[in-house]
């Protein structure tokens, strides 16, 4: 792990421990601040001094001395400390949606609860309601809660298995006599979730590829090995995506490779890609037209005959290439994302799906006003070094304490500085002032009309009230929506990905709203978010709404969750002209105005 990374670490940590031992809440803050700011820190931090640390946005005179006391002693004495007094297995209690860092700490001074099974214990034997306000919806909720966070547990977020599966595949095109490496599986589909990476290799010396595979460091465990096909396992740090060599084995991810022949690459690209059901589709297609298909190629059918078609020497009508099995087969090749088996075998043409290159705005984004690290001309960069043509400027509201949310006069003394910042960037960038306001829980907006009426751009986002009943919830989207000074629903469910379910509203009713409103539904490219989700996606892209791809950037390295956010547009069919981040800036502005007039 880098200097940084670790130091990463420890900050998230202090800063999870202090709040279960219930400090000041604006130091937990600045260790949760100072964790992103060194994280997204290019600089190797250990090589700087306490004057040239403070200088760096989100490090302050503390904070730059713990960097330099784990630079010079590898420890950090205060979170030692902590460590020694907190039990290591309530950081998973808190991380249950519905229970924040006060009753945690009830839960475990006055019942003993130290983890997620005595906190099991304590709710199955009715001990949990002893405590003060704790009635039996709420434990009903935290049970809720609780079975989803350990069912979630075994899947991991995409965002945190892409970048290890690209990193194999890099590895493996590096070794000699590897002529390709790909990626497979629900990966390639982009689902939001992975159950394992799978990976296909063509090589000259398949033993020596599967070498390099299996007897790389990082592997935690080998978990069967063969000429042509290995499994391991890797060790994964969950909470920042991280891919740790050093045995961590809280979580960890398995990997199957592949090792194929280059003349049915095609093939056995087409079927460990799946997804499942897609296959068994195709294979019945094939058999109507009275061919088989299997990893090895598409062949001529003989139902007399034993053993499979290549193992009798039979020459396949099709294997090089996923493009020449679907046209054997008569059928558009549908993009990996979509085949689900949802339709993609009907289709007629092939679909122009959104790709990256489609994007030309950013219209969520967060500085240090709020709880982003980066200021307002850093964020202005990354956006104009993305190509660009705008980019919007919406920190937290008021209501957002935890994430420094903006009183209506910091609002209006940022907006001063947009408007300088506008014309200076007047030739390279549109910069828009926006909010990303809270929609509280009965729906309201977090500011006043007249206050919205002075931004650019509104995001209205649900942060709290996470477990409302459907019907609540769908009112509260609802009239969110249907407020005149709204663009765009931010993360409309609020889920965390393995973590909390989030809101459950009708969907149709609040697309329905959306499309009647002219207001646009996001896309959350942070892969924790992915909200809306694939399925939300394709619903809404049926009924003709309007939808955002943004990254809610906090910090330079989120502008590339964008790649989350596509795929989860594609896995809902979503085309260019829906998503409003593809428009023209004369289009897009014209968009926006018109919810100003
Ligand atoms: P995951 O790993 O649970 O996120 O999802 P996948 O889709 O990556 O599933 P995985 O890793 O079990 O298998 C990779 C692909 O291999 C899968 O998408 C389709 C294909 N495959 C695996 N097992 C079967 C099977 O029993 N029948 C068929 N038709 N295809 C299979
Ligand atoms: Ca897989
Ligand atoms: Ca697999
Ligand atoms: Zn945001």
């Amino acid at each position: 792990m880098s200097f940084n990374a670790d130091l990463a670490d420890r900050f998230n940590t202090m800063a999870t421990l202090l709040e279960l031992t219930g400090a000041n809440p604006f130091r937990v803050n600045a260790y949760a601040r100072a964790a992103r700011a060194v994280e997204n820190n290019s600089q190797e931090l250990n090589k700087l001094s306490t004057s040239e640390l403070v200088e760096i946005e989100g490090i302050g005179k503390g904070i730059a001395a713990h960097i330099r006391e784990v630079a010079e002693t590898g420890e950090l004495e205060e979170l030692t400390e902590l460590q020694r007094t907190v039990p290591p297995g309530l950081a998973e209690v808190l991380d249950i949606q519905g229970l924040g860092p006060k009753t945690v700490r009830l839960l475990w001074k006055e019942l003993g609860i130290t983890d997620r099974a005595s906190l099991s214990q304590a709710i199955e034997s009715g001990e949990i309601l002893k405590l003060p306000r704790m009635g039996k919806k709420t434990v009903e909720n935290i049970e809720r809660a609780l079975s989803f966070a350990s069912k979630s547990k075994d899947r991991l977020p995409l965002g945190v298995a892409a970048p290890i599966a690209d990193r194999l595949v890099e590895r493996m095109r590096q070794v000699k006599g590897v002529t390709r490496a790909e990626v497979a599986g629900s990966i390639r589909r982009g689902r939001d979730t992975i159950g394992d990476i799978d990976i296909l290799v063509v090589a000259n010396d398949p033993a020596k590829a599967e070498a390099a595979f299996c007897e790389h460091d990082d592997v935690l465990e080998i978990v069967a090995r063969g000429k042509t096909k290995c499994s391991v396992r890797l060790a994964v740090d969950i909470d920042t995506g991280r891919w740790t060599s050093d045995g961590d084995q809280r979580h960890s991810i398995g990997v199957d490779l592949r090792i194929i022949e280059s003349s049915s690459f095609g093939s056995a690209w087409l079927y460990f890609t799946g997804s499942k059901a897609h296959n068994v589709r195709l294979r019945e297609i094939a058999q109507k037209k009275n061919l088989t298909l299997n990893e090895y190629g598409l062949f001529p059918d003989d139902p007399k005959a034993k053993g499979s078609p290549q193992s009798r020497g039979v020459k396949p009508v099709a294997s090089r290439t996923e493009k020449q099995i679907y046209t054997k087969l008569g059928l558009v090749m549908p993009p990996p994302e979509i085949r689900e088996d949802a339709g993609e075998l009907d289709l007629k043409n092939e679909p122009r799906l959104i790709e990256i290159s489609d994007i030309k705005s950013e219209l969520h984004a967060h500085t240090t006003a709020s709880d982003g690290v980066m200021s307002l001309d850093e964020l202005v960069g990354c956006a104009i070094d993305r190509g660009f043509h705008t980019i919007a400027v919406t920190d937290h509201s008021r209501s957002s304490a935890q994430a420094n949310g903006l009183s209506v006069e910091r609002l209006r003394a940022q907006r001063g500085e947009i408007e300088q910042a506008k014309e200076r960037f007047s030739d390279r960038i549109q910069i828009l002032a926006g909010s990303e306001v809270d929609i509280l829980a009965d729906g309201s907006l977090d500011y006043d009309d007249e206050v919205l009426a002075e931004l650019d751009i509104v995001v209205a986002s649900p942060h709290i009230a996470l477990s409302q009943d459907t019907a609540t919830a769908t009112k509260r989207l609802i009239r969110a929506i249907e407020h005149p000074m709204v663009h765009i629903i931010g993360h409309p469910t609020g889920r965390l990905i393995g973590r909390r379910p989030g809101l459950s509203p009708a969907m149709d009713e609040v697309i329905a709203a959306a499309v009647e409103h002219n207001t646009a539904l996001e896309i959350n490219s942070h892969w924790m978010r992915l909200d809306l989700r694939d399925v939300h996606v394709r619903a809404a892209v049926e009924a003709g709404c309007l939808i955002a791809i943004d990254c809610d950037d906090h910090a330079p390295g989120d502008f590339d969750n964008l790649r989350y956010g596509i795929q989860t547009g594609r896995r809902g069919w979503l085309t260019r002209d829906l998503c409003i981040n593809t428009w023209s800036k004369t289009k897009l502005t014209k968009w926006l105005r018109s919810k100003r007039s």
